[in-house]
């Protein structure tokens, strides 16, 4: 079996090029990475939110101006928990908020008085990034000339990322132009004072809830050092500094291999795709970046500490979450990053689904799913709510829009995208992540709702 057609799809044949069986002796993959038929009520976020709220966001010390609508700075705030330790981040939205006015006249004047009011206001700041939007974009505003005359004023860098919503099929795309903007204009610009042979960058981690701070003391108790990670937590000065290291480590592979293949096609830095979820994969993950520097002891010494730390307890969970089975649509990587752990977990999975995943990400999907899984490639409500339905999932791992679906449906759902109790990278993570599957199927309020089951 393969491509199949949902039931609300019939009459929409492309939808059923979306929509397949995994089969390991026959894979396919399914039309991805385009632009969403007109009409279909899509989840996927714009470019815009890739480059602002996935890529750019998380760095700490620096302006995040958006130029646009004030709607657009709704990604500053509580849409992705990607945490730090800086006062200055996550708390302040900065906007030029523009107005019809602008529109019409041009924005220009404003972004440039926006930029130097802000720099005055936070002088703590190490730089400023403009975000271009929509509406700024259309009408033409010229972000890098504003940029460079008012960067000559603060005296700091200011530095304008060119990916307005529209300008692809989804948030993929501007992933793709904060990794290459970032690489052009800011890595190579300091060089790194003190380099140790034991450098590297860990590509692709956001700290979301906070996993890259159990992930970077894995790393450093194997003898390694991190000079950024790119860009969870990251100061602008590591970033700068990116391409001192001697291994690029990266954990997410859709939004971030575009900077790992620049810095090696430049700078001749060698990279490692990892997974860093779940026992195997972690272990794994560990074994292969300590064989790169010749750290093989140090590495199995922290993987047998810490799954005495972790077994007893993740033995409780495995029992009760044995033959559990799990639905997965979350971006893209999660999907195929988390296939192996809840195997692991002793959990079969039924069905997966990718906002905005490439043929890489189905390629990974259909080498670590069993057969028979259904996969779906940007999925619209009335999709997963078919899916939902027929296959009853007993726990449905998701982000906020369609958690709430789910859970009217009777089904059991986790955030995630930003988690409930994270972290839930590495081993601490793991046990965090089965506790968290584990509180929302034996919730007992799912014996009050309808279509719902007492699991407990
Ligand atoms: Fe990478 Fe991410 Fe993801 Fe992603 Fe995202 Fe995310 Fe995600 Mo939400 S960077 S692609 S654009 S792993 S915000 S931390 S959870 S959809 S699968």
């Amino acid at each position: 079996m393969s491509f199949v057609t949902l039931k609300v799809d019939e009459g929409i044949a492309e939808r059923g090029q979306h929509t397949y069986i995994t089969d390991s002796t026959s894979p396919v993959l399914p039309v991805c990475n385009v632009r969403t038929i007109p009409g279909d009520m899509t989840e996927r976020g714009c470019a815009f939110a890739g480059c602002r709220g996935v890529v750019g966001g998380p760095v700490k010390d620096v302006i995040h101006l958006v130029h646009g609508p004030i709607g657009c700075s709704f990604y500053t705030w509580g849409s992705r928990r990607n945490l730090s330790d800086n006062p200055l981040h996550r708390r302040y939205c900065w906007s030029t908020d523009t107005q019809e006015k602008d529109i019409v006249f041009g924005g220009e004047k404003k972004l440039c008085q926006a930029i130097l009011e802000s720099a005055a206001l936070f002088p703590e700041a190490n730089a400023v990034f403009v975000y271009a939007t929509c509406p700024t974009a259309l009408i033409g505003d010229d972000l890098d000339a504003v940029a460079k005359r008012a960067s000559r004023a603060i005296v700091k860098p200011v530095h304008a990322f060119n990916a307005p919503g529209f300008c692809g099929v989804s948030q993929s795309k501007g992933h793709h132009i904060a990794n290459t903007y970032i690489f052009e204009h800011i890595v190579g610009t300091r060089e790194l004072e003190d380099p140790t042979p034991y450098d590297v960058n860990l590509i692709g981690e956001y700290n979301i809830d906070g996993d890259l701070w159990v992930l970077k003391p894995l790393l450093e108790d194997m003898g390694l050092r991190i000079i950024t990670a790119f860009t969870g937590n990251a100061d602008y000065d590591s970033l700068c500094k990116m391409h001192c290291a001697k291994l690029n480590i990266v954990h997410c592979q859709r939004s971030a291999t575009y900077i790992a293949d620049l810095v090696r096609d430049k700078y001749h830095i060698p990279y490692l795709p990892v997974t860093m979820f779940g026992i195997e994969e972690t272990s794994n993950s560990l074994r292969e970046v300590a064989a790169f520097f010749g750290l093989q002891e140090r590495a199995e010494a922290v993987i047998t500490r810490e799954l005495a730390r972790i077994e007893p307890e993740l033995n409780f969970y495995r029992e009760k979450l044995s033959d559990k089975r799990a639905m997965v649509y979350v971006g893209a990587p999660r999907v195929w990053h988390w296939i192996p752990v809840l195997y692991e977990l002793g959990m079969e999975v039924v069905a997966g689904a990718t906002t905005f995943g490439h043929e890489d990400d189905y390629q990974k999907i259909n080498r670590r799913a069993h057969d028979g899984v259904l996969i779906i490639d940007n999925p619209n409500e009335l999709e997963l709510e078919e899916v939902i339905a027929e296959y009853r999932p007993d726990i449905f791992l998701t982000g906020l829009k369609e958690k709430y679906l789910s859970m009217k449906m009777g089904v059991p759902s986790i955030n995630s995208h930003s988690y409930e109790d994270g972290p839930y990278a590495g081993f601490t993570g793991l046990l965090n992540f089965a506790r968290d599957i584990y509180k929302a199927i034996y919730s007992p309020v799912w014996k009050f709702v309808e279509g719902g089951s007492d699991r407990g």
